[in-house]
């Protein structure tokens, strides 16, 4: 519809509104073997932290290989996961993972990633900021 003044549509609250979601990352990721073979099974550690106000659900962890340290479209996505149970504000979740280098991996250097809710089952304050690159990288021959 059209108004007479399309300018005054707008009117600040007076109060502010307290966002209320959580915020999942990972803070520590194990390095990788440096070298491995596709097919091969290797294990993570890493620490997920809720930095959010509020509680978060449980969701799953998954884990890549990526030739940066950024979550990207051609990373690989490695067989195996880690489910971590609800998470208060400000807690942390540490764990393991065994996790398959696909068959099929072209053969290179990557980093790995873990990725927390990488199901986005859980909606967050930052969706962006839920992968974090080991600090080393594994030939996968
Ligand atoms: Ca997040
Ligand atoms: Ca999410």
């Amino acid at each position: 519809m059209t108004e007479r003044d399309e300018s005054n549509n707008c009117k600040a609250s007076a109060t502010t509104v307290q966002l209320t979601l959580p915020d999942l990352i990972v803070t520590a990721v194990t390095n990788p073997p440096a070298t491995a073979v596709a097919g091969g099974i290797f294990k993570v550690t890493d620490t997920v932290k809720n930095q959010g106000a509020v509680a978060a659900p449980s969701s799953m962890l998954r884990y890549y290989l990526s030739t940066d340290q950024q979550r990207g479209g051609g990373d690989v996505l490695l067989g195996g996961g880690r489910s971590v149970s609800s998470m208060s504000a400000g807690k942390t979740s540490s764990g393991n993972a065994n996790v398959t280098i696909p068959a099929g991996t072209p053969p290179g250097s990557y980093y790995l990633l873990s990725c927390a809710d990488d199901l986005s089952v859980v909606p967050e304050l930052n969706e962006t900021n839920n992968c974090l690159a080991s600090a080393s990288t594994v030939v996968v021959q």
